[in-house]
């Protein structure tokens, strides 16, 4: 697995954080480092396939990156079901498209689109996945999509939600912020590399309070909604419709 070096040099200006050629290279790395719980998350979305998807229904994994959710609605979705994987990064749905080529890992029929998660229709959807991407819409758009997708889903389907979120108490705050850092410092990031991704990601990923998304969720219509993950301000969401 190639190695996140991208902020280990000092940068005389560190731009806003793409997800380009160089990110989606060494992304499997990159997130297993900087995200405490993901293996949590992706094996979720396993059971969560695997215990709401109807028969001829749609899988959608929005913001898909490499498809590491997307392979597993694939491998866990009912009978006749389709996947669509959604990015708006070019570089993600080209590795992701390779990824499918080589090895398919069989089961539900996966179309790949290169779109913006807010442009693509939601039907006859039974699981919907927001692994981490909710994060990157501007937080007044984000309340049109949940809307969207509760409204193309089939009753008993289930929305997984995992965000970075933030805390209404400043030294809580504080202290997962902190604890976070120490995470990634512990995963090998030096203290440049958290302070430059730190600076690059600030104007592109906007966390909310838990209280902020479960409200959201609960207003666009989801009859059950379970907060079942959070380690430090990582946090994940199950609504059921
Ligand atoms: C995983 N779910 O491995 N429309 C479409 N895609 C978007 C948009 C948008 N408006 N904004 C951001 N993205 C994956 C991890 S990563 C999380 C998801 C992270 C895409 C962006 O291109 C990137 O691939 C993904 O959302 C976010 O389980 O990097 O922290």
């Amino acid at each position: 697995m190639a190695q996140d070096r991208i902020y280990s040099v000092p940068l005389h200006h560190v731009g806003d954080f793409e997800f380009d050629d160089a990110v989606a290279d060494v992304f499997p790395d990159m997130i297993r480092r900087s995200v405490p719980g993901y293996a949590s998350m992706l094996s979720m979305i396993a059971q969560t396939a695997e215990r709401y998807s109807q028969p001829a229904t749609t899988l959608y994994d929005l913001g898909c990156s490499l498809g590491a959710g997307t392979v597993l609605l694939q491998q866990n979705a009912a009978t006749d079901c389709r996947v669509i994987a959604v990015d708006s990064s070019a570089a993600m749905i080209s590795k992701l498209n390779a990824r499918l080529e080589k090895d398919n890992a069989g089961g539900a029929k996966v179309t790949t689109v290169q779109a913006d998660i807010r442009e693509v229709p939601i039907e006859n959807a039974s699981v919907v996945v927001l692994n981490l991407t909710l994060q990157f819409l501007p937080p007044e758009e984000r309340t049109t999509l949940i809307q969207k997708v509760a409204a193309g889903m089939q009753p008993g389907g289930a929305l997984l939600l995992s965000e970075k979120i933030c805390f209404e108490d400043a030294a809580q705050q504080q202290l997962m912020t902190d604890l976070h850092h120490d995470y990634k410092r512990a995963h090998g990031y030096s203290d440049l590399e958290i302070a430059q991704k730190r600076t690059a990601i600030e104007n592109r990923l906007i966390p909310e309070t838990l209280a902020t998304h479960v409200e959201r969720l609960t207003n666009a219509g989801f009859r059950s909604v379970a907060p079942w993950f959070q380690c430090f301000n990582f946090s994940s969401i199950l609504a059921v419709k």
